[in-house]
């Protein structure tokens, strides 16, 4: 029996500095995504969105760890939502809305998946810290945050730390991470693999290499899919696009080989920005590459 499939869509955008992100749910859910997951099969749930404030209704306090307060409390709801369709025996669909809504999501998946491996398939590592951030963009802290390192309300989401271990988390499609951040990730001992290591291996051999990697010892895998992985021809609606980047072809067959392992239990979707898109065009990759994630074109 495939898993019911439950979307939830998290208007986020105080994670970073431009407006638009958190239009994300409406265009990924106008490219159709419900519909497509149905015809592959799927029962599926919308279940709306969360309520996140508005940037104009907030001061910024802290420029090393912008809009922190409503960050948080936007991260707790997210992890309550992800727990309860969790232990109803579904798989969610988180759309973001930038990247910090994966702190909640991972803390809402770890309720349930006590060692969860994690994929963060992304142009950036997202690993760094208010010492480390360039901009104060939480959206480029949430996967050190998952391992426990951030600021202390960041990290016990959902009531503790660290979510997920060093050895089960792997990025895949780096190739835009900051001098700081860079020795942050070598000291925790994760697995990057960068475009060079795309380039150099091929996209099949790093994502096998990337699933080992998530699968051992864990009752499952998180994709944490930022479309700002994908080269910025076919996802060009992002607030940082990079280029270089996974190419549409390269990021299908990702999807398939995560499809076929039978080990990804949720995903998240962030980063879509339709005032920066060109006719959604980053939305229908995004909903392409669900449904890949899927089983779309694996017979
Ligand atoms: N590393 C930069 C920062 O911390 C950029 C992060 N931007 C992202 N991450 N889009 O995925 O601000
Ligand atoms: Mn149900
Ligand atoms: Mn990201
Ligand atoms: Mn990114």
């Amino acid at each position: 029996m495939k898993k019911m499939i439950s979307i939830i869509g998290v208007p986020m955008d105080l994670g970073q500095n431009r407006r638009g992100v958190d239009m994300g749910p409406s265009a990924i859910r106008y490219a159709n995504l419900k519909e497509r997951i149905k015809r592959l099969g799927y029962k599926v749930e919308d279940r709306g969105n969360l309520h996140v404030p508005t940037a104009e209704t907030y001061k910024i306090e802290n420029e090393k760890l912008k809009y922190l307060p409503a960050v948080v409390k936007v991260s707790e709801d997210i992890c309550k939502e992800v727990s309860a369709v969790v232990k109803e025996g579904h798989f969610p669909i988180i759309l973001g809305g930038d990247h910090s809504i994966a702190i909640g999501s991972i803390a809402g998946l770890t309720q349930v998946y006590k060692k969860l491996g994690v994929i963060w398939f992304d142009a950036h590592a997202d690993f760094n810290t208010a010492e480390t951030t360039p901009s104060g963009n939480i959206h480029g802290m949430p996967l050190a945050c998952s391992l426990g390192i951030g600021h202390e309300d960041l990290i016990n989401i959902g009531g503790f730390s660290p979510k997920v271990a060093p050895e089960n988390v792997v990025i895949v499609g780096a190739r835009s991470v900051d001098p700081e951040e860079r020795e942050l990730i070598k000291q925790h001992g994760i697995t990057c693999f960068t475009m060079h290591e795309v380039d150099k291996m091929g996209i099949g051999k790093v994502m096998e290499e990337a699933i080992r990697i998530a699968s051992e010892g864990t009752d499952g895998i998180h994709l944490s899919l930022d479309l700002d992985s994908i080269d910025p021809d076919m996802a060009p609606g992002v607030g940082t696009p990079v280029l270089g980047g996974v190419t549409y072809r390269e990021g299908h067959l990702a999807m398939e080989m995560l499809y076929q392992s039978g080990k990804v239990v949720s995903c998240d979707v962030v980063e879509v920005n339709p005032i920066l898109d060109k006719e959604n065009k980053t939305a229908r990759t995004a909903v392409e590459m669900v449904c890949s994630l899927l089983g779309q074109s694996v017979l």
